[in-house]
């Protein structure tokens, strides 16, 4: 059984959001068209309180896009983002929500970042998404949404290693780097992971 995660497509990521991802907005009509190809639609959706400790506001005298160390890992310092209840931590009002079952919130704990729906950064805490996926016998894995580079990559790097199928629809994503989701695309590849175009599944249903 394949289910598809649509990844933070919230209106903080898409272009006039806090931290926007160029061309965010041209993924969305993509992802309601390929939802109908799967009996599973999921979504995960980027939480923080307003004191996270990810956003340069949260450390005097720095400012964002530089890095820092947070729970001996080294942390990009992002804009306040995706703050809880805010507009723009809202799913983008042009997506699709009908058929998503399950909404795994993540980066609510303040002291660390959570790029992966599986995993905080740490891997200390679980989301509970691999056993709901195990439970309802999921075993391919189609990744679509926002940042390719960040959390759509480390989501498909933690699944690929709980032995799940990964998938990554590459024109359902855009990245915040160009260089950095061309390292992660190779990572992916080389840990196992498919990348398609969205037509290709398109035209196969
Ligand atoms: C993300 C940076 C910070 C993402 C979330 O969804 O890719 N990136 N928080
Ligand atoms: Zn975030």
């Amino acid at each position: 059984m394949k289910a598809l995660l649509l990844i933070d497509i919230q209106s903080d990521f898409i272009p006039g959001g806090a931290l926007a991802v160029a061309g965010g907005d041209q993924i969305i009509a993509l992802t309601n068209q390929l939802q109908p190809l799967f009996e599973l639609v999921l979504a995960t959706q980027d939480w923080h309180p307003a004191s996270h400790k990810s956003f340069a506001s949260n450390h005097p005298g720095r400012q964002p896009f530089e890095t820092t160390q947070l729970q001996g890992l080294e942390q990009v310092l992002w804009p306040d983002h995706c703050i809880q209840g805010s507009a723009g931590a809202e799913f983008s009002p042009q997506l699709d929500m009908q058929r998503v079952e399950a909404i795994f919130r993540k980066g609510t704990d303040p002291e660390i970042d959570s790029y992966s729906g599986f995993y905080d950064n740490g891997h200390l805490k679980s989301t509970g998404l691999a056993g709901y996926l195990r439970e309802r016998g999921v075993q391919q894995l189609y990744l679509a949404g926002l940042a390719g580079d960040y959390c759509v990559y480390f989501t498909a790097k933690d699944a690929l290693e709980l032995g799940f199928e990964v998938v990554v629809i590459e024109d359902a994503t855009r990245a915040i780097d160009a260089e950095g989701f061309g390292r992660a695309k190779a990572d992916l590849l080389q840990g196992g992971a498919q990348l398609v175009l969205s037509r290709d599944l398109l035209q196969q249903a």
